[in-house]
């Protein structure tokens, strides 16, 4: 699937504003996989279906998390984290693409996960740094990916933590284990 067909389907699902947001994660992504390795056909198609599922309603996600037995852990935590891997399920299912590598990326977006490939970190931080983003902290994390992409993803964590933590917001679990991983591998380098 060529660039401009992914684009044309995912714009049928989001609003303007978060299609905007999606080229710029495309955009983003594209560098970051140029500059650290990653493959670059996956990357563009990965970003361009990152948030797919975004706009689906809250039940219909709710049923597919049950029917497709994800992570019960999903359902008590942060509605917002469900369009992640209700996404990849959707993007196999309704557009047909079936790669692992690019299906990962989607369904890793939002929380990451131990063990993340460089594909999965450079999805996961185009989405954080895209130039849409103006938030505490961002600028700092943009530098940081220039240089590695293992410490932009701590600080992305470490802000999104704290941030999740100053509004008495529960953790998801993933996201922790995450940050875990990056840190304590780091010890060993
Ligand atoms: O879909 P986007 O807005 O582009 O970005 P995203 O997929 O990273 O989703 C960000 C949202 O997810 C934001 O509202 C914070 C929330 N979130 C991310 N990790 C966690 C979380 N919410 C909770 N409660 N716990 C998490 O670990
Ligand atoms: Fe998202
Ligand atoms: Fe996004």
């Amino acid at each position: 699937m060529n660039r401009s067909e992914a684009l044309e389907i995912v714009k049928e699902q989001l609003t303007e504003h978060r299609y905007q947001h999606t080229i710029g994660v495309m955009e983003t992504a594209l560098v970051l996989a140029k500059q650290h390795g990653a493959d670059e056909k996956k990357a563009e198609l990965s970003a361009i279906f990152h948030d797919y599922a975004k706009f689906r309603p809250k039940e219909e996600m709710k049923q597919i998390i049950i029917q497709e037995k994800m992570p019960k852990e999903l359902l008590v935590h942060n509605t917002e984290l469900w369009h992640a891997p209700v996404g990849a399920y959707l993007v196999k299912k309704e557009v047909g693409i079936t790669d692992p590598d690019i299906l990962d990326a989607i369904k890793y977006h939002t929380s990451g996960r131990p063990g993340m490939t460089v594909l999965e970190k450079v999805i996961y931080l185009a989405d954080y740094i895209e130039p849409g983003r103006h938030f505490p902290g961002v600028d700092e994390v943009r530098e940081l990916a220039k240089e590695d992409l293992d410490s932009a993803l701590i600080k992305a964590l470490q802000n999104t933590i704290l941030f999740i933590m100053k509004k008495n917001q529960p953790v998801y679990p993933d996201t922790f284990h995450t940050y875990n991983d990056l840190t304590t591998n780091r010890r060993h380098d």
